[in-house]
């Protein structure tokens, strides 16, 4: 399944995993390039020498490219941008943000840069400053999320740049993957079926959440805010969408998601945490490993549009 961005990254398969906050640590990082693809630590909130260390052990797992994902709101952005130079990691995605200040720094070090986009301006300003791809991320996603699905937004940010374009957003098996193909994706990256995977070291209460999710189970808390967040529903969701509906503010929202993320996948509390999922949640039915998962992708993928030339 050779694309312009196996090429770009020197991987077997155009599968990038998503960098997603608490869960994308070494193991499944690893794990996912060890199978083919390109894994991701999520550098999240998290300080810069634990990134530091994250990426040292990964190295200790695979010989495979990975890369990095930095989540632009984050405190510590500045330090992780450096860490990754540093560290000589190949590849780095970014989301939450425009990373324009840090694209010089990492051009110069020869990392690989692709920033996570939910709309056609940021993708044109990113190729403009030199991103070497984008991922488009619809709004079916999990977390932090734009206005636009992946069925128009990708078509649209292909139309818009040069460079390779990574569809996310709604993708849990083989025939998203084709599909996105179709709408002229060269990769495509999945967070949530990558949760439920063996060598994700989320608490089994989350992997359970999803395995079990249907698709009436998804909510967006937090447009009022500006910072629409796509999560399973559960007790916080409900209060939070009730808060949203009675005018709270800002200040009395966040009370309520604070450490959220990580009270479900460190505690395994999926009744008042934040169950980060894309829709796609109520796709993903078995936990699998990482070299399952990539590998039932690429053969429904290819028996669907295999003989199509698609894929350059
Ligand atoms: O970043 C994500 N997904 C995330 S980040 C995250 S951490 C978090 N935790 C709690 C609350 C809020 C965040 C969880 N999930 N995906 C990539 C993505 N980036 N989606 C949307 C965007 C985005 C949004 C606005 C990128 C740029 C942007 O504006 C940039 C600008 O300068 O206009």
């Amino acid at each position: 399944m050779k694309t312009e961005v196996t090429e770009l990254l020197g991987i077997e398969y155009p599968i990038i995993q998503g960098g997603m906050a608490w869960v994308a640590e070494y193991h499944l990082a690893a794990g996912v390039s060890n199978a083919g693809g390109l894994g991701l630590i999520g550098a999240a909130s998290a300080p810069a020498e634990w990134v530091r260390e994250q990426i040292r052990e990964a190295k200790k797992l695979t010989d495979k490219p990975f890369g990095v994902n930095i989540m632009l709101m984050s405190p510590y952005a500045d330090e992780v941008a450096k860490v990754i130079v540093e560290e000589g990691v190949k590849v780095v995605t970014t989301g939450a943000g425009n990373p324009e200040k840090y694209m010089e720094m990492w051009k110069e070090a020869g990392v690989k840069v692709i920033p996570v986009v939910a709309s056609v301006a940021l993708a044109k300003r990113m190729e403009r400053c030199g991103a070497d791809a984008v991922v488009a991320e619809g709004c079916e996603a999990g977390g932090h999320i734009g206005e636009n699905t992946t069925m128009v937004l990708v078509p649209q940010i292909v139309d818009a740049v040069n460079i390779p374009v990574i569809a996310a957003g709604g993708i849990a098996d083989g025939r998203g993957m084709a599909a996105a193909f179709m709408l002229g994706a060269k990769g495509m990256q999945l967070g949530t079926h990558f949760v439920t995977t063996k060598e994700s070291i989320v608490h089994e209460n989350y992997k359970q959440a999803i395995l079990k999710a249907k698709d009436i189970d998804s909510r967006v808390t937090g447009r009022t805010t500006g910072h629409p967040v796509r999560a399973l529903r559960n007790q916080m969701t409900k209060k939070y969408l009730e808060l949203e509906k009675s005018g709270a503010g800002f200040e009395e929202l966040e009370l309520l998601t604070l450490g959220g993320l990580r009270k479900a996948v460190v505690d395994g509390d999926v009744v008042n945490g934040s169950v980060m999922a894309g829709q796609s949640a109520a796709m993903v039915k078995e936990e699998l490993t990482c070299q399952e998962l990539v590998q039932k992708l690429v053969t429904e993928t290819d028996a669907l549009i295999g003989g199509m030339n698609f894929y350059e």
